[in-house]
This record gives C-alpha cells, structure tokens and sequence, in this order.
C-alpha cells in the first residue's frame, strides 16, 4: 500500500440489522488497539472519532421491508460525506462498523472519485437482496444491490447518483448462505463468487491470485475491501450477529489480507459486524485488528 495516511471513521451503527450492540463495534475495535497496531507497522494513523448519529436510539419500525430506513439513509449519507472529506486529504478511508448497511454510505463516498472502483466483499452472505426478495427487511443484508442500483428509490439515490458500483467488478469472497433472489442477481449480472466450495477447492492461495488479476482485467480505478467478521467462521469470530458455520479459517483470512497487501491495490477498507455483546472477551474485535495487521503489511519477523 502507498498511502502512508490511514484515516479511521467509526460508524456506531445497529440500524441495518435485528441486535443490538454492533453499534459499539467501533469501540471494541478502538481497544483492541487499532491505532496503536497501525502506528507500530509505521503508518500515519489519524482517529477522526465516530459519525454522528442524530436518530432515537429506539428503533422505529415503519417499513417491515425496509426496517429504520431514515437513519439508515442519514447515516450513510454523512458516512459519504465524511469518506470524501479524508479522500480529499489523500489519506486511506479504515472504516469500523457497525453493521454492514454502512457499506452504502461507504461505497456512496468511494464512488465520488473512484468510476470503475473494484470492491471484494468478504462475507458469508451476498448482501444481495431488494426489498422484494429480503427474508428479513434488514438493510445490512441489501448494500451491495444498493450500490449496483437496485432496490429502494431513496437508498439507491443517495447522494443524488447511481449506481455506486458495476456488478461486474465485485468479488463476493466466503459465501455459504445466500438467498434465492440473490442467487439470481449473481446469475443476472454475472457477478464473481469464490463461495466457501471454491476456498476448499482451490485454496485461498488461487482465489486472491484469481481475484487480483480478475480486477486488474477490469481497468479498475482503486479497490474496496468490504471484511464482514462471519465471513470467518465463528469459531474465530463469535461476536457477529448472523454466525454461519463452514466458514474462512483464521489463517485462510491472515494470507489473503497478505496477499492482498502485496498486491498494492487496496485502497480502502472497512471491517463490519463486530458485535461485542455477542463476543466472548473481545475475540471479534482482536481478530479484526490482527486482520488489519496483515492488511497493512505487518510483518511475522
Ligand atoms: C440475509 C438477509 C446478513 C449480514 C446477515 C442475511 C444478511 N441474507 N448480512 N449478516 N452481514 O436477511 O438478507
Ligand atoms: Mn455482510
Ligand atoms: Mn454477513
Ligand atoms: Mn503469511
């Protein structure tokens, strides 16, 4: 990575999601040392605090398909707002959630300057659904249709454009339990899944090296990591609200945020789901800050 200057961006936020408690990821995240292991591999770490949220922290259900919808939109709205002012200082967006609904905002302010930005989503679910496919109406399951430009008018138009993002520049990296319409959007669009079938089979190895090459064949312009903690199975990360078991390897996960390190491209990032009322003695958090570790180019000796 060539950006000395990492900016971090809290986003205190459990709205997209059932639980409570993702909203104090950041926090988690924050004392399991983030800045302090940032600072040591050498970076220019700057905390510029969490994203205000105005919103009653009483959730308000008014849509059963679209569930808190307003402080959804207002977050993401000031999470955009908030990515373009550290792009503008030419430092790297680290953004810690909060649920994965904050990924709209993120990709929201990504999207101002990067036009053909690629965007690996390392997750055990697709994120996939509209609000007519939804099983739920939680929003955190819906960011990357979203950003694609599908679904709700209000979410899609953020920021007055659309799409955020080409579904032919996304890989979806973990996948183990993906819904019905969302295994038709992938169809539809051709997007790019290593599912954890492809991980077995290949070894995490082939599928950054597929993937780093796969993005580079689309000209892409800048790349997104968007990490979901249960993309790792539960037994390394516990403290997520959706565990799906069969999941990464804590090792699988050290080697592709290596990899991806030494590729040189990522050039922004955010960890999601960390809910530390769920975890068990902050495992979640230091597991996310290890993972970040690699990602920045800590190295063993
Ligand atoms: C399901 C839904 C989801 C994260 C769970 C689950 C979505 N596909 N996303 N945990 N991060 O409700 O849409
Ligand atoms: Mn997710
Ligand atoms: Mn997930
Ligand atoms: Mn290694």
């Amino acid at each position: 990575m060539k950006n000395n200057k990492i900016s971090i961006i809290g986003v205190p936020s459990d709205y997209g999601q059932h639980r409570r408690g993702v909203d104090m990821g950041p926090s988690a995240i924050r004392y399991a040392g983030v800045v302090e292991r940032l600072d040591r591999i050498g970076y220019e770490v700057l905390d510029e605090g969490d994203i205000l949220l105005k919103h009653d922290k009483v959730k308000k259900v008014q849509d059963e398909q679209l569930k808190n919808l307003d402080e959804v939109i207002e977050v993401s709205s000031q999470l955009s707002d908030k990515i373009q002012d550290v792009l503008g200082k030419g430092r790297f967006p680290l953004i810690l959630g909060g649920d994965h609904s904050i990924a709209i905002g993120t990709l929201t302010g990504l999207g101002t300057k990067y036009k053909n930005l690629g965007v690996i989503w390392y997750d055990a679910h697709a994120d996939l659904n509209t609000p007519e496919t939804s099983p739920s109406g939680n929003i955190h399951g819906m960011p990357l249709a979203v950003s694609c430009g599908l679904g709700d008018e209000r979410l899609v138009n953020i920021a007055g454009y659309a799409p955020k993002i080409k579904p032919e520049n996304i890989i979806i990296i973990g996948a183990r339990s993906v819904d019905p319409g969302e295994k038709e959007l992938i169809k539809k669009h051709g997007i790019k899944v290593y599912s954890m079938h492809e991980i077995d089979r290949m070894g995490m190895t082939k599928v950054i090296e597929e993937s780093i090459e796969y993005l580079k064949k689309r000209n892409v312009d800048g790349v997104h990591l968007s990490l979901d903690l249960d993309g790792l199975d539960p037994l390394y990360t516990p403290g997520v609200g959706t565990p799906v078991p069969g999941g990464i390897t804590y090792r699988e996960s050290h080697l592709a945020m290596e990899m991806l390190e030494e590729s040189g491209f990522i050039t922004s990032a955010e960890f999601v789901e960390v809910n530390p009322i769920l975890d068990e003695r902050n495992k979640t958090a230091e597991v996310a800050v290890a993972l970040m570790g690699s990602l920045f180019g800590e190295k063993l000796v």
